[in-house]
């Protein structure tokens, strides 16, 4: 049946507020307006940035279609779109690349303008596609994948190999390219080096995944779920260390255990204290400490700036600094070429109807990503 320039009536998980279950309901998906594209999406990862959303902990507007880390296909384009077309494999872009502000022109830059991490929940004309029970329903981070259908705009998709797998490019979506990216773009890890990460779920799985790539020779995962190091092992964690094992600070751990030599030191849990501890934890004056881990919103950090007049380096990255639309389907590539495997990162493959249950496994500490399939 030709859907497009139609209303689809689809399945959705609507979270009509704050700390409230997901619910599968029957939404309404507009057609696409100019400049946007709708999506038929195939599978759907489920990310910590996601349950954030539901706690309050990542700004959003209720009630709102989550869900950020998908594949789909494209089911129809609105007027003006020239970069995909009808059949096309896409993944939605959290961080889009409009390809004329400022960060987009600045090389070194991907924090796009039509980024919305502020929970503006609409498209760029302030409106929202997603109706349910007469009321308009929020979109989030750009794309709102927890849905049979969504609509995005045309800069936050990038078009991918028609071959390759959903299941696991679903990661490029989120976890696999923020977590990558955190190392080879950001901390730029050397060959040779000492890294520790903090925080071992699918994003520092993949941080870990990119370390070794880089060449590292030590690369220490920490976590306070000693259940995390046997996956972070598998994917080239050289050691693990639980810092509730340890009466002394986790810095101090790591420097009796390397000599005081780690250089790169990544914060994957989104923790206030432990991007302090990852900071103190990288050697005082060549260390460089990466966030990747999104802070929760309005809260400050205290911290003894001696920590960096000592020469260390403090940086962050979103989505792994990459420039999306250029670079995700070449990290796809790369992928197809066996450059990496993504395998360790699915833990539970589960029908879309069954999203509270992904949920709970994140909760308990019992998944690193979830997928699931329409
Ligand atoms: N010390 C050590 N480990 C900890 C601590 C702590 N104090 N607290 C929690 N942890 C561990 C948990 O046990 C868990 O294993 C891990 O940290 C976090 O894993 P998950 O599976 O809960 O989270 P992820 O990997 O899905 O999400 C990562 C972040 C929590 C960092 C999340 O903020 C994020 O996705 N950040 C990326 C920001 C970004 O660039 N977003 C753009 C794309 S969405
Ligand atoms: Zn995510």
């Amino acid at each position: 049946m030709n859907t497009s320039g139609k209303v689809i009536k689809c399945k959705a998980a609507v979270l009509w507020g704050l700390n409230q279950p997901f619910s599968i309901e029957e939404v309404e998906v507009a057609p696409p307006k100019a400049y946007e594209v709708r999506v038929k999406i195939l599978v759907t990862g489920i990310c910590r940035t996601d349950n954030n959303a539901t706690i309050g902990v990542m700004p959003a507007k209720f009630p709102v279609i989550a869900g950020h880390e998908a594949v789909g296909i494209v089911e129809s384009i609105g007027e003006g779109v020239t970069t995909v077309k009808p059949g096309d494999k896409v993944i939605p872009l959290c961080v889009p690349q409009c390809g004329t502000c400022f960060a987009c022109i600045d090389p070194n830059s991907n924090f796009c303008e039509k980024i919305d991490i502020t929970g503006r929940g609409v498209l760029s004309d302030g409106t929202s596609r997603f109706t349910c029970k007469g009321k308009p329903i929020y979109h989030f981070m750009n794309t709102s994948t927890f849905t049979e259908y969504t609509v995005v705009e045309e800069c936050a998709l990038a078009k991918i190999d028609a071959a390759a797998p959903p299941e696991k490019a679903c990661l490029f979506g989120c976890a696999f390219t923020t977590g990558y990216g955190a190392a080879i773009n950001t901390g730029k890890v050397t060959p040779g080096s000492t890294c520790a990460v903090f925080g071992l779920g699918g994003v520092g799985l993949s941080v870990i995944i990119g370390c070794k790539a880089a060449g590292a020779s030590r690369i220490i995962g920490v976590d306070i779920n000693s259940r995390k190091f046997e996956k972070a092992k598998a994917v080239g964690a050289t050691e693990c260390v639980n810092p509730k094992d340890h009466t002394k600070p986790i810095s101090e751990v790591l420097k009796e255990m390397t000599g005081n030599s780690v250089k790169f030191t990544f914060e994957v849990t989104g923790n206030l204290d432990t991007m302090v501890d990852a900071l103190a934890s990288c050697h005082m004056n060549c260390g460089i400490s990466v966030v990747v881990g999104d802070p929760p919103p309005s809260t400050t950090l205290a911290f003894d700036p001696m920590l960096v007049f000592t020469g260390r380096t403090w940086k962050g990255c979103i989505f792994g600094g990459w420039k999306t639309r250029n670079d995700l389907p070449k990290l796809v590539s790369d992928f197809m070429a066996k450059k990496f495997s993504l395998d360790q990162l699915i833990t539970h493959v589960f029908p879309f109807n069954k999203i509270k249950d992904g949920f709970e496994l994140l909760n308990k500490g019992e998944s690193i990503r979830t997928i699931l399939t329409f």
